[in-house]
């Protein structure tokens, strides 16, 4: 198993000191890999790379804060730790706190989470109960919850959560030695596009890069408050991770959009899983349906206005495949049967 991101990162990570535990799964260190056969389909002359955080301990970028801001709970004397989750978090929070020895509880939106995420957290120990409400209202309990009883946060309301998401800009500018262009990444409560960016401006204040890339972010279309101007009540699309209608980092998320030259855009479900069918088929990289808006993204700004040749982006594939088996097989055609026979196996492989 690898250090992690606290010992790889010890010097850029301001809130680690010295009576901080250095927790780890191995976290960080996910693949950044070049996707010509994609770029050829969706984004012909850009040169494009997904950053693979399906790849991390528990199969989302979410590792990367977590294993900081249950370190700070440890060092903070905390016993319990609580979130709400359109899932990844509540795995990642679960894993994390039985690896520190600590109790977890989650709250989850009924009915609205993966069957991969569910399982890890309650195989990991975590106490999980379904809210009869969205993740906006789960989120709003489990604050409402930390204030009354001393039982640490870790949605990314919690700082530390962003801080250890910087890593992941790290890593990219470290791959390079400079920074992208532009990134582009799926939007939902807006942790990860603020974590990224503070990240990338960190990285040139260390003077590991001279300049920040355009941050490009991708909301669904049915939960794209930031988008709209406005919360949405009622956020709704297949890709669950993302289904979040107040998202809790909406200004910070607007001024990486702004300051750096950025945009924030919806892009439909069809055109999710149409990025998520091509990212598999194309490059062999399987990654949740939420992950592939950067893509979907990507490929409609190009259709609108073609991004330079040569222009270089990274999409970040926040989540693992496996998180959301039922989706693949949901959108795969059945599953034809056959004669445990030769001839009968030619004739339906082979026509
Ligand atoms: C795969 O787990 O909000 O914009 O509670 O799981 O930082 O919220 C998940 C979010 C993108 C959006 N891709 O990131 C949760 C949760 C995947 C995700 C996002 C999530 P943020």
């Amino acid at each position: 198993m690898t250090a992690g991101i606290l010992a790889r990162w010890a010097d850029r990570l301001p809130s680690l000191g010295p009576a901080t535990p250095r927790l780890s799964l191995g976290e960080g260190a996910t693949p950044l890999v070049a996707a010509p056969r994609l770029a050829a389909a969706i984004a012909p002359g850009v040169d494009l790379h997904l950053k693979f955080e399906g790849q991390n301990p528990t199969g989302s970028f979410k590792d990367r804060g977590m294993v900081l801001a249950v370190a700070k709970a440890v060092e903070a004397g905390a016993h319990a730790i609580v979130c709400a989750s359109t899932g990844n978090t509540s795995a990642s929070a679960a894993a994390y706190a039985a690896r520190a020895g600590l109790q977890a509880f989650v709250l989850l939106p009924k009915g609205a989470v993966a069957l991969g995420k569910l399982a890890q957290a309650l195989q990991h120990g975590a106490r999980v109960l379904a809210v009869d409400g969205n993740f906006d209202v789960a989120l709003r309990i489990v604050q409402d919850l930390a204030a009354r009883h001393p039982i640490a946060l870790v949605n990314s309301v919690n700082p530390h959560r962003v801080e250890g998401q910087t890593t992941a800009a790290f890593e990219i500018v470290e791959a390079w030695g400079e920074a992208p262009d532009a990134l582009a990444i799926p939007v939902g409560n807006a942790g990860n596009i603020s974590a990224y960016w503070l990240g990338f401006q960190r990285a040139v204040t260390a003077g590991a890069a001279t300049r920040t890339p355009r941050m490009l972010g991708f909301q669904a279309a049915g939960s794209a408050p930031i988008v709209r101007g406005h919360p949405i009540d009622d956020p709704h699309t297949v890709a669950t991770a993302i289904k979040i209608g107040r998202p809790a980092s909406w200004r910070t998320a607007v001024a990486a959009r702004d300051e750096s030259g950025g945009a924030i855009e919806a892009v439909s479900d069809e055109q999710i899983l149409r990025a998520w069918s091509q990212l598999a088929r194309l490059e062999g990289v399987f990654c949740e349906p939420a992950s592939a808006a950067g893509v979907a993204g990507v490929a409609q700004m190009h259709a609108r206005t073609p991004f330079a040749p040569g222009t270089r982006i990274v999409c970040v594939l926040t989540g693992h495949g496996l998180k959301d088996p039922d989706r693949a097989i949901a959108c795969a055609p059945t599953l034809a049967e056959v004669a445990a026979d030769i001839t009968a196996v030619e004739r339906a492989l082979l026509g």
